[in-house]
């Protein structure tokens, strides 16, 4: 986005301490409620118990939030439910009992400085908090649960509302210690283009493959074309994703040309046991190398939350926070049919 911002270098990392995540974790103790079946009663827990979250850690979501910080912020030694359960192998809606895992009102706690959270309709049966870890028939699929390198991208592009930022909680981290979130400065990356690339990516010439096409161009079923730089609000809006495809030759030298610069910057993170990385949407782009999982319960496990500073205004209310995603009729039919049957994963 054009407002100025600190580069990212580094990812900056808040490590509190043992008493910071000890008073952290008494004082989000009254917090009873069950995201994934009352979510706004858990939020306004959440809130009420606000004060609790360690003071440098508000401060750097701030930092982060106000541009005076890099894009990304990695804060560590957060408090994890000590009792935390085997790594579900099945989508988290199908499990038999839906219970709060006791560490979401930690990742609500910070995602509550950001702005309001948000989620889609078609995603994750509707819920606010999502678990990602890997899922066998999720393998080979663009998705958190898969195993394939995750591709850099920016979350949920190209839709009405976009996140503007999201957080991920690291419950467990890989026992391979192969996992690595990847996160690259793509304002940077963008910022150094010349002016013709610029109007080539402006352009709406960008689409994913699909096997329920809205175009079909040179025999390629594709998503409806998009440009990778827009404008809103008369705010610079920059979407990428690794998959992407390009309709027309010089398009795809400037996409090839962008992906291999973004990835040239991507800064790597091994995530572990009580890590949160925040991340600012609208600057960076953020994916995972691949990993080996073993499906037997030991597997890295993520929380997820995804915020907007635009949709609710910031105003109390009891709906309104699933949004439905519009581009989901043309999405592959294996990515619909993990999206809709998950009691099958
Ligand atoms: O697994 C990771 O580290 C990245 C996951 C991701 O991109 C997401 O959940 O949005
Ligand atoms: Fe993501």
């Amino acid at each position: 986005m054009s407002k100025s911002s600190e580069p990212l270098t580094e990812i900056p990392v808040v490590e509190i301490s043992g008493e910071e995540r000890e008073s952290f974790r008494r004082g989000i103790g009254p917090v009873s409620e069950n995201p994934y079946e009352a979510f706004e009663s858990f939020l306004t827990q959440v809130r009420r118990a606000e004060k609790a979250l360690p003071e440098r850690v508000r401060d750097a979501l701030e930092a982060l939030r106000s541009g005076k910080a890099p894009g990304a912020l990695l804060v560590r030694n957060l408090p994890i439910t000590p009792d935390l359960p085997p790594t579900p192998e099945r989508s988290f809606s199908a499990l038999p009992d839906l219970t709060a895992v006791g560490t979401e009102a930690v990742l609500a706690s910070a995602v509550n400085v950001l702005g309001e959270p948000f989620s889609y309709l078609e995603w994750d049966s509707g819920h606010l908090v999502h678990n990602k870890y890997p899922i066998r028939a999720h393998r080979d699929l663009q998705f958190g649960s898969n195993a394939v390198e995750f591709l850099l991208h920016t979350e949920t592009p190209f839709r009405d509302v976009s996140p503007d930022y999201l957080a991920l909680l690291c419950l467990r981290g890989d026992p391979t210690g192969q996992a690595k979130t990847r996160v690259s400065d793509i304002t940077r990356v963008v910022d150094s283009l010349d002016d013709d690339a610029l109007a080539v990516l402006s352009r709406p010439l960008y689409a994913f493959e699909t096997d329920n096409p809205l175009v079909i161009v040179d025999g390629r079923g594709l998503t409806e074309p998009q440009p990778i730089i827009s404008h809103r609000d008369g705010t610079r809006v920059i979407e990428y994703v690794g998959d992407l495809v390009a309709v027309e030759e010089e398009a795809a030298r400037v996409l090839d040309d962008l992906g291999r610069r973004v990835l040239a910057i991507a800064t790597d993170v091994a995530l572990s046991q009580g890590d949160l990385l925040v991340l600012d949407n609208s600057r960076v782009v953020h994916g995972r190398n691949a990993i080996v999982p073993s499906y037997d319960g030991t597997d890295r496990w993520l929380q997820r939350m995804l915020v907007t500073t635009r949709l609710l205004g910031g105003e109390p209310r009891t709906d309104g926070r699933l949004v439905s995603d519009r581009r989901y009729a043309n999405y592959p039919n294996d990515y619909q049919q993990a999206l809709r049957q998950p009691a099958a994963q």
